[in-house]
């Protein structure tokens, strides 16, 4: 590429509050998390600033000390401010008003790494459902207070009526978007039901963003999905047909990951995308292991889990990127443990007991579901 015409990155500082409760360690890792987000996002995260408070600031959630050492880096060529914490919208435009940068909370910034990613009419329709369910509730006018400084610079914006009109706007747009995602549902389900007719299993990826789900999916099946060493890659979901010891066929879907405080508003717009997940027969739940913070990942995949009504499927642990570890045989218990095995998607090494803990999985579902079709036709 020709470098006149790369897109000159973004320079942002990242800021976070640490609670009480909280420990050091914690919060920094959440700040290292925002940076690999900005780095996404295509931002490059120069400087870093947590503050310990009890209480968030109502105004500013940074107290006003805080804001003037922020305001101070901000002359270091800093084009953009962002928390690791939601801001409400005044807050946002309280602190845009006090460091002069452009201001952007998590939230925002994975809506916009999503935005950046959406290819499919599907994704782009789901992201921007999300993008203004975000944004309805932040739409404030600068009402009276504005108008009592008697205009000009800063003042001028939607006035109430203009945003009236913004929000009807965009609460129609929000309805037709919602209507168009219902299409897609039917349909997907169409797909679905055609596939049972098939008596085709499916068992859908699952995973921190960034943990090697496509990967996995191109290493087990010989596809060419793109991979990347970025959050959040891949949004489309994608079937491919893997065949596991035993002959079977199982449909495998990949599709977004997951992170550490999803975005609700993300959460419900994919209902779509992730109603692969919930309709699959079992998951596979890939974990990065060589991320020294894998164990509270799993976890926070686990919550996802939960919050979409699938935390009670059969599930087969996938510990990956195992080549990256000095020393592998340090996590060799893990493969102890029930439906569980380690494996790298890289080397190929442990596809071979992934494709036969698939197919005992598969075993056991079907038998599950056998039992469950006889106690329906006891009289
Ligand atoms: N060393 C090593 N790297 C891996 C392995 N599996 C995946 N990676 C790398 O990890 C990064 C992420 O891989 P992806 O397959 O895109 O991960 P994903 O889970 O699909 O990520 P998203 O779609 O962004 O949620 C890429 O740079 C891969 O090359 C592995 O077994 N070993
Ligand atoms: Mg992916």
């Amino acid at each position: 590429m020709n470098a006149v015409f790369a897109p000159q990155r973004e320079v942002a500082v990242l800021i976070g509050l640490r609670r009480p409760h909280q420990s050091r360690w914690d919060a920094e890792d959440s700040l290292e998390e925002l940076a690999q987000l900005a780095i996404s996002a295509g931002a490059t995260p120069a400087f870093r600033v947590l503050q310990e408070r009890s209480l968030p600031n109502p105004r500013t959630l940074i107290g006003p000390g805080k804001a003037e050492e922020v305001r101070a880096i901000c002359e270091e060529g800093v084009d953009l401010v962002i928390f690791d914490d939601d801001l409400t919208g005044s807050q946002q435009r309280n602190l845009e008003g006090v460091l002069g940068r452009k201001v952007v909370d998590r939230t925002g910034l994975i809506l916009d790494i999503f935005a950046q990613r959406a290819r499919s009419r599907e994704g782009k329709l789901q992201v921007e459902l999300a993008q203004l369910k975000y944004l309805l509730p932040r739409l404030t006018g600068h009402g009276v207070e504005l108008s009592q400084l008697g205009g000009g610079i800063g003042t001028r914006g939607p006035g109430e009526t203009q945003l009236e009109v913004d929000r009807r706007r965009i609460r129609r747009r929000i309805v037709k978007i919602e209507e168009g995602l219902e299409k897609v549902r039917r349909h997907r389900a169409l797909l679905r039901r055609g596939r049972q007719k098939q008596a085709l299993l499916t068992a859908a990826f699952v995973g921190y963003t960034n943990a090697g789900k496509s990967s996995l999916l191109n290493a087990l099946t010989h596809a060419a999905l793109p991979v990347a060493d970025k959050f959040f890659a891949t949004l489309d979901p994608t079937v491919r047909k893997v065949i596991v010891p035993g002959g079977r066929v199982i449909l495998l879907s990949d599709t977004v990951g997951f992170i550490r405080k999803l975005p609700h508003q993300l959460v419900a717009a994919f209902k779509a995308t992730l109603e692969e997940v919930r309709a699959s027969d079992f998951l596979l739940h890939v974990i990065d292991i060589s991320h020294p913070d894998w164990q509270n990942q799993s976890q926070a995949v686990m919550a996802v889990l939960g919050e979409l009504g699938a935390a009670a499927k059969p599930l087969i642990n996938v510990y990956n990127k195992v080549d990256k570890l000095p020393h592998p045989e340090a996590v060799a218990f893990l493969a102890r443990r029930p439906r569980s095995v380690v494996v790298s998607a890289r080397t190929g090494a442990g596809l071979d007991d992934l494709k036969y803990a698939m197919a005992e999985t598969l075993k056991t579902v079907e038998d599950a579901t056998a039992v469950a079709r006889d106690e329906r036709r006891r009289p």
